[in-house]
């Protein structure tokens, strides 16, 4: 029987042709054990008494549910004690995440979204982790948060874990988007796709139609070219890594623009740049797609404020271009 090759092979190849990727080859590792023990705990998250609201608010005003605070939690420790990253941002953290010791001599920093889509874990549906990797810019110290207002062209590294029907893994280091599956009961991650390209036709928008209402007049013009000219299937799942990662498959557009819900005509973006935009924008374009926040690549926004928020548009490139062009 042919086996694909496992991720532990895949990256000692890799150290092996590259052995300049040595810190990223172990990174890769430990996000493999870090999915590996979330994709456990969201399997049984129901039986494990874990599941429902923790009572509390994150920075983002946001229930934090328990899975979520589990997730970052061990992101957080986990991370640490490996000695790979100089600082570290979560969506559930206020600030940047020191180190301390264990980071003095790293050469990475991360930002995360621990638990992606975590609204869906209580109906138990998809949901994943986001990673984005950036070289430690030596000039600042490590807690500056300005580590994270690298332009998403310079991450080292970017990549998912989707906690779906299967688990599985995704990333980049800029050649190429390379997914892993996982088989639960040898608990080893298995290549089953390398080097992703989004087909070239656009099948289906992802986008809450129920904000439709809310979009701006240019938004509102692109969803209905994308209902009646290109007559697209509307597929949701209200988790940004399940949806960008059926549609790097399938082929289609991610749509997150601002919407003005309380319309004083304040148009307000719902997604992170740091840990959701700029990850998911690096894979979808080494994948061969496109990005853009209406009017950049989200890869050309540095950013300013660890949680700051924007449009976000990703997937085939000509859909991403025509949008552009709508004014
Ligand atoms: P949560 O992580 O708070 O559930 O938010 C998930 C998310 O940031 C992203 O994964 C989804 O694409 C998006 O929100 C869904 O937002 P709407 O439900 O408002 O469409």
């Amino acid at each position: 029987m042919n086996l694909p090759p496992t991720l532990s092979q895949f990256l000692i190849k890799e150290l092996t042709s590259h052995p300049e990727r040595d810190g990223l080859v172990a990174i890769m590792s430990d996000l493999a054990t870090i999915g590996k023990i979330i994709s456990n705990h969201t399997n049984r998250a129901g039986l494990a008494g874990i599941l429902g609201a923790a009572n509390k608010t994150n920075v983002q005003d946001e229930q934090v549910q328990k899975l979520d605070e589990f997730c970052n939690d061990l992101c957080k420790n986990y991370l640490r004690q490996t000695g790979n990253f100089a600082a570290m941002a979560s969506e559930e953290e206020d600030g940047v995440v020191d180190m301390g010791e264990d980071g003095k001599d790293a050469k990475y920093v991360i930002a995360f979204d621990p638990l992606d889509g975590s609204a869906n874990i209580d109906v138990n549906l998809s949901v994943g982790t986001i990673f984005s990797v950036n070289k430690l810019l030596p000039e600042l110290a490590r807690n500056d948060e300005r580590q994270f207002f690298q332009p998403g062209r310079d991450q080292v590294l970017a990549g998912y874990v989707l906690y779906s029907a299967s688990t599985m893994i995704v990333f980049s280091w800029g050649n190429g988007v390379y997914e892993f599956t996982l088989d639960q009961g040898l608990g080893e991650f298995f290549l089953s796709r390398e080097k992703m390209m989004i087909p070239d036709v656009c099948k289906i928008y992802s986008f809450n139609e129920g904000n439709f209402k809310y979009l701006s007049g240019r938004d509102q013009k692109f969803i209905e070219y994308l209902r009646n000219e290109l007559k697209c299937d509307c597929r949701y799942v209200s988790a940004m890594v399940a949806d960008i990662h059926r549609n790097l498959i399938k082929g289609g557009v991610f749509i997150l623009g601002a919407t003005d819900k309380k319309g004083m005509g304040e148009f307000k973006p719902k997604l992170r740049l740091n840990y959701e935009a700029k990850p998911m924008a690096y894979l979808a374009e080494q994948a061969g797609g496109a990005s853009t926040d209406g009017e950049v690549s989200l890869l050309d926004i540095a950013g300013e404020s660890l949680h700051q928020r924007v449009p976000v548009f990703i997937g085939n490139k000509d859909i991403i271009d025509h949008y552009l062009k709508i004014n």
